[in-house]
């Protein structure tokens, strides 16, 4: 792995010069965006610094949920008042969807591992960004110890499961992974628990999980000779199964273990008008920059798009779209 971006000095002083902070995250938030920002969060407090995590959500993943009533929905005056903003797992105060309105023109740093390479922000926004970090969690807990903490077990458990998150409990960490596993080492260290960590992001799903998958997996087409799997999921599915019925990252992970296939496409229906597209890719091809083409935005193996328009519609384009990487 690249060496991580150390922490910089102006993020340090952000923190030790304020007294208060909403620590806020991306719209439909993961496991590293909630587990950042609760680490944070509990470091700040220790420090002695007021300190609110914000959400607009909604929290859709049942790893999440459980989580939900930790974050308040939409700061308002006396939240604001005197307070500083920092806002993890995404570019910009653009992807945290509600809450946008609520922390403009608050002084602003962003901490994130995106290399969307739209973080222009207005002037003044401190920006600590590793593309190459694993998970936000991970620059978090670099932070934490440049303050001078150690993170507690709780601090721990948070910065784990993020860290599990993005990397797929580490499947996506590749040769370049050392320091991954030593973060990983220290997180354990203070108290993180793999096994406990594992059943929390893999556990809990609803039978009609399964059933959806099942629907899913049956419409699934091969192209490019296998190398391009593309399904998608009707909008009476996502009505009858509901949000707590998705389990994408299994059906990602079951399509992408086919042989020969180098990147996955799901296309859902959101409502009668709007698709959620959803891109994982293996190694070479970078899906984030399908993705881009569209407006959309992720990592090189992992991208989403949010567009009006339908399943029919989007996937000439998005097939179009691989013609260009495959050919
Ligand atoms: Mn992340």
């Amino acid at each position: 792995m690249a060496k991580p971006v150390p922490v910089p000095a102006e993020i340090i002083d952000f923190i030790k010069t304020g007294s208060k902070f909403l620590v806020a995250g991306h719209k439909e938030p993961d496991g590293d965006c909630v587990g950042s920002q609760l680490a944070l969060a509990s470091a700040l407090r220790r420090l002695g610094k007021e300190t609110i995590p914000c959400s607009a959500g909604p929290f859709k993943r049942t790893e999440i949920m459980p989580y939900a009533a930790l974050f308040i929905a939409a700061p308002g005056e006396k939240e604001r008042e005197g307070a500083r903003v920092i806002v993890t797992d995404c570019s910009g105060l653009h992807r945290t969807g509600d809450l946008e309105p609520c922390l403009k023109g608050l002084p602003l740093a962003l901490i994130d591992h995106h290399a969307t390479g739209d973080h222009l922000s207005e002037e003044g926004t401190l920006i600590f960004l590793d593309p190459h970090a694993p998970s936000v969690t991970f620059m978090i807990l670099a932070l934490i110890e440049a303050l001078g903490l150690t993170p507690t077990h709780e601090e721990a458990d948070f910065l784990f499961f993020g860290l599990c998150t993005d990397t797929g409990f580490f499947r996506h960490v590749d040769s370049r992974g050392a320091e991954t596993f030593a973060y990983a080492g220290r997180l354990i260290q203070a108290g993180a628990n793999p096994k406990k960590t594992f059943q929390a992001i893999n556990g809990g799903k609803s039978l009609n999980s399964r059933r959806l998958m099942s629907l899913v997996l049956s419409r699934a087409e091969e192209h490019f000779e296998g190398r391009l799997i593309l399904s998608s999921e009707e909008y009476e599915e996502t009505q009858r199964f509901g949000l707590e019925g998705r389990d994408s990252d299994m059906i990602y992970q079951l399509l992408q273990s086919v042989a020969g296939v180098e990147a996955v496409v799901v296309i859902r229906q959101e409502d009668p008008g709007k698709c959620a597209i959803g891109f994982r890719s293996r190694d070479r091809v970078d899906v984030s920059a399908v993705a881009a083409s569209f407006g959309g935005g992720g990592h090189k193996n992992a991208a989403g798009l949010a567009v009006p328009g339908t399943i029919a519609e989007w996937k000439p384009k998005i097939l179009a779209a691989f013609e260009r990487v495959f050919c």
